[in-house]
């Protein structure tokens, strides 16, 4: 299959996140795409994006919201990282540009770094030339983000997450569209933007929000609203789930999907559900990593898939490749 990476992600380097107000190593580092890369290249032809423009970010995105990632990531030097500490709910974002921040984010392991927006910019270009390249009838497509996106939403940033990769990709198209987000966290970001149509259904399989990271969002309840309507499933796992469960919940969703019948899918991968992976719930394997990649390819729909989340450095390339060899 085509893998789509950027090396500007390397632009992208926090070093830390406040967690519970305690700082702690940054868990999205550099190697992350770095490690993928070294284990995909060898068996697939690997590519850089193209172009990524303001117009393609506005299918998504505020404007608002993409000048303020711009404007706070060019007033950081390359390496200084700045986080939000008021978050306040007001109609209108604050004059001031630091108190700015809180306006557009929602928690504090998201900080923006001097690279920020120019590696997120090259994330989200990586998974629309992936969707282009899957929508163009020219074959599946695995897009190397870094940063992840799914927590993104239209005009915020959170869990590591600045520009929504799947969503653009999946606003590559008129066709339908099925989202199935593996990531051991609730896609809050991916709900959020299609939460109101019935272009895109919206699936996520996820540690139960009760306990796990996002917090407010992934609940069974969340489904959808106004022509969105029954166009956004849920399945949160207690946090403590094994892969036969797992994979019981993921075959379930995908006989929504094709009861939805899809002209294309998207698949938010994130390998954080390993047990050895402490920064996800969820205890899983990598065999059940690669099932899960079987039955998912199984559908036979031209699929792109984009990159979320995964941590435990030794096993994510691995993990990822028996993902990825579901697909022949
Ligand atoms: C981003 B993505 C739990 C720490 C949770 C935040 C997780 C952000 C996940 N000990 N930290 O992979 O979905
Ligand atoms: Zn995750």
């Amino acid at each position: 299959m085509l893998v789509v990476y950027s090396e500007r992600h390397l632009l992208h380097s926090p070093t830390k996140e406040l967690w519970g107000g305690r700082p702690r190593p940054h868990p999205d580092v550099p190697d992350r795409a770095e490690l993928i890369l070294r284990e995909l290249q060898d068996c697939h032809s690997v590519v850089s994006p193209g172009k990524m423009t303001r117009a393609i970010l506005h299918g998504v995105h505020s404007a608002a919201y993409v000048d303020h990632v711009e404007a706070c990531s060019s007033a950081l030097s390359r390496t200084s990282e700045a986080f939000p500490f008021a978050f306040p709910r007001a109609g209108s974002a604050p004059a001031n540009p630091v108190a700015r921040r809180g306006f557009y984010s929602y928690d504090t392991v998201t900080p923006v770094t001097g690279g920020t927006f120019s590696a997120a910019l090259s994330a989200a270009a990586c998974a629309v030339s992936g969707a282009r390249h899957v929508f163009g009838g020219r074959g599946t497509a695995y897009c190397l983000c870094r940063p992840p996106g799914h927590h993104a939403t239209e005009s915020t940033m959170g869990g590591y997450c600045y520009f929504n990769n799947a969503a653009l990709a999946a606003a590559q198209t008129e066709g339908r569209v099925a989202i199935i987000d593996v990531d051991s966290h609730h896609g809050n970001g991916t709900q959020e933007i299609f939460y109101d149509t019935d272009r895109v259904l919206c699936c996520s399989l996820h540690g139960h929000p009760r306990s796990a990271f996002p917090y407010a969002w992934g609940f069974r309840g969340e489904r959808g609203m106004g022509n969105g309507v029954g166009y956004n499933i849920n399945v949160p796992l207690p946090g403590e789930s094994r892969g036969g469960k797992w994979i019981r919940a993921l075959r379930g969703l995908l006989v929504h999907i094709s009861k939805f019948e899809p002209d294309y899918l998207i698949v938010s991968l994130g390998v954080d559900g390993l047990a050895e992976d402490r920064n996800g719930p969820l205890i899983l394997e990598l065999e059940d990593y690669a099932r899960a990649g079987k039955a998912i390819a199984e559908l036979g729909y031209p699929t792109c898939i984009v990159q979320e989340g995964g941590y435990f450095l030794p096993l994510l390339a691995t993990c990822t490749s028996a993902f990825l060899s579901g697909w022949p």
